[in-house]
C-alpha cells in the first residue's frame, strides 16, 4: 500500500488539494455527475477556459487531459479528463482510463503540482464496471508516483459508498 495515496467518501469539490481531477465529455461544455457539480461549484470562469480550449483545439478526446483554472473550487487548477463509455470492454476501454490516469498526472506534475484529487472516473453515466476500474486507478496511480515525483499526495475521491469500499478492499490486499 502506498502511504501517499488516501481513499476519501466525500464530494471532490470540498476537499481542498493542488488539482482537481474532472471526469468530463468531449465537449468539455460541462455535464451532469461530478462535472456538473464541479461547474456548479466552480463557477463560470472554469466553463469560460474550456470554451478556449475548446476554440483552439475543438475539445479533448477520450483518454486525454486538459487544464483550466479552478474558478471558485478549493484548488489551484482543474484537470478535465474523458473516460471512455462502457461499449462491452473489447473497445480500448482499459487502455483509454488507465490513459486518463497517466495524463492527468503528467498535466498536473508538469503544472507544479504536489497534490491531486481524482472522482472515479467513468463508473457513473459512463458504466464502466467499478471493480474493473477501480483495479485500473490504483494500479495506473501507483505507477505513476514512481513516475512523476512532484506528486506527493493523491486522494481518489468515492461519492458513492460501493465505490469506497471497493477502493479499501482493494488497497489494503496489496
Ligand atoms: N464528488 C466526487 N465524485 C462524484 C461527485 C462529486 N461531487 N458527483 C458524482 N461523483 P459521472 P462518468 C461520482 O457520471 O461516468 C457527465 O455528464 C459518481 O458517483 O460523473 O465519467 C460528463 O459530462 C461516479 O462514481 O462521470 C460526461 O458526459 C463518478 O463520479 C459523463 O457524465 C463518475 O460519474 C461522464 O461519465
Amino acid at each position: 500500500m502506498n502511504r501517499k495515496i488516501e481513499i476519501i467518501h466525500g464530494d471532490i469539490t470540498k476537499i481542498p488539494v493542488d488539482i482537481i481531477v474532472n471526469a468530463a465529455n468531449s465537449s468539455l461544455l460541462g455535464g451532469s455527475g461530478v462535472d456538473g457539480a464541479i461547474h456548479r461549484m466552480g463557477g463560470k470562469e472554469i466553463l469560460n477556459a474550456c470554451q478556449k480550449i475548446r476554440a483552439k483545439q475543438g475539445g479533448c478526446k477520450v483518454g486525454e487531459a486538459v487544464i483550466t483554472t479552478a474558478g471558485n473550487l478549493p484548488a489551484k487548477y482543474v484537470i478535465h479528463t474523458v473516460g471512455p463509455r462502457w461499449n462491452g470492454g473489447n473497445n480500448h476501454e482499459t487502455d483509454n482510463l488507465k490513459n486518463c490516469y497517466l495524463n492527468s498526472f503528467i498535466v498536473a506534475n508538469n503544472n507544479g503540482a504536489t497534490s491531486i484529487s481524482f472522482p472515479n472516473i467513468s463508473t457513473g453515466i459512463y458504466n464502466f464496471p467499478k471493480n474493473q476500474a477501480a483495479s485500473i486507478a490504483l494500479e495506473t496511480i501507483t505507477d505513476s508516483l514512481y513516475l512523476y515525483h512532484n506528486i506527493q499526495k493523491v486522494n481518489i475521491v468515492c461519492f458513492e459508498i460501493e465505490n469506497y469500499l471497493i477502493y479499501k478492499e482493494l488497497i489494503e490486499s496489496l
